[in-house]
């Protein structure tokens, strides 16, 4: 149990790996807010940070890793507002300018001046070029970024400002299509893809299909509520087709976004549908006309989601509708679950929790 200490799980070069180290306590300045830390989620975006070349992100080491951060308010600066101390919050991971005309809508994930933060290598948040939650301590820049979870665990609130609100805002750009008889694939079913099948159930009436190459990641998509699970094959878009009506799905949503994924969804697809892709696995789509895609589909490139949409995400999650298949690992053990994740070993989401 720490004695209060200040421990921190940062990657201190590039290229390094990171360590568990002593940092000085925060002391909260202006606005910001001082958490301490009750649970930290592992992101696959952890994974590219923590592998990044020298220079390849807009960021300057060392910092502290963690961008999925849930615990309770300590201590605040003298301009401090929002949550009060005491209150247990999850904190909202796009860290935007905070007054731009999409950070003035709760849109930081989309903040107009990120291009110009990128270049000052302010980072884009906690864990992200900027001390993050695989700590002890937290400071965040402003009581704007926190929202109360009331009595949720702290391990399932954690995982909803990422891995919660990226799957959210997913669906949410594609929820217009779906409606009554309309199918929704799900490619990959890991710390996302389990939210968005449970999203989709909860806020649309689609069919759900779930794919993913493990047969407990389907075990936990039916689990979810997902109407039907296949393991990728040969046939799967012509299995998929079938389940639809033979119509298409009118939405795809690519939590993996490999060559094998994206090519999946080119076969499923319904023309003039939405072809959501959010996960970073490196595969590309010839987008051409005629080409592989068909007639009238919309792509888009949704990252994160919104402070609005978060609160949504945190009400779900308090009223039992939304939960997160959790793997708790000790902060101390840290470098272990790193590795768990990288191996594909972690089921569902992998929780830090300061032991
Ligand atoms: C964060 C920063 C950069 C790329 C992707 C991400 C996601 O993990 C956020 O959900
Ligand atoms: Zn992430
Ligand atoms: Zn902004």
């Amino acid at each position: 149990m720490s004695t209060g200490g200040t421990r921190a799980v940062r990657l201190t070069r590039w290229g390094g790996p990171p360590v568990i180290t002593e940092v000085p306590r925060p002391v909260p300045t202006g606005e910001e807010v001082l958490i301490r830390v009750e649970a930290a989620g592992l992101c696959r975006s952890d994974l590219h940070v923590i592998d990044a070349r020298p220079g390849s992100l807009p960021y300057r080491t060392p910092f502290t890793l963690g961008h999925e951060v849930a615990g309770r308010v300590v201590e605040q600066g003298p301009l401090a507002t929002g949550p009060a101390v005491g209150e247990r919050v999850v904190v909202y991971g796009p860290w935007g300018c905070g007054s731009c005309a999409r950070c003035a809508a709760g849109a930081e994930n989309y903040c107009d001046r990120r291009p110009a933060l990128d270049a000052d290598l302010t980072g884009t948040g906690a864990g992200l070029g900027r001390d993050g939650g695989m700590a002890d301590l937290l400071l965040v820049p402003s009581g704007r970024l926190l929202v109360p979870v009331g009595e949720l665990a702290a391990v399932q609130a954690a995982p909803l400002s990422d891995a919660g609100l990226t799957a959210y805002h997913a669906v949410a750009t594609v929820r217009h299509a779906t409606g009554d008889g309309t199918s929704v694939v799900v490619l990959g079913v890991g710390g996302l893809g389990h939210l968005a099948v449970q999203i989709l159930r909860a806020t649309t009436t689609a069919q759900v299909l779930a794919v993913d190459v493990r047969e407990e990641a389907l075990a936990l998509a039916e689990r979810c509520g997902a109407h039907f699970g296949t393991l990728p094959r040969p046939d799967s878009a012509a299995v998929l087709r079938d389940r639809t009506g033979g119509v298409g799905a009118v939405a795809v949503l690519d939590f993996v976004g490999s060559r094998s994924t994206l090519e999946l969804a080119t076969g499923v697809l319904r023309a003039g549908g939405e072809l959501a892709v959010v996960g970073s696995g490196g595969g590309e789509l010839s987008v051409r006309k005629p080409g592989v895609l068909p007639p009238g589909t919309r792509i888009s490139l949704p990252f994160w989601g919104t402070l609005p949409e978060l609160e949504r995400v945190v009400a779900l999650a308090r009223e039992g509708t939304l939960k997160v298949e959790v793997e708790r690992f000790a902060l101390s053990r840290a470098p272990e679950a790193i590795e768990g994740l990288r191996s594909g070993g972690v089921r569902g989401r992998a929780v830090l929790v300061p032991d």
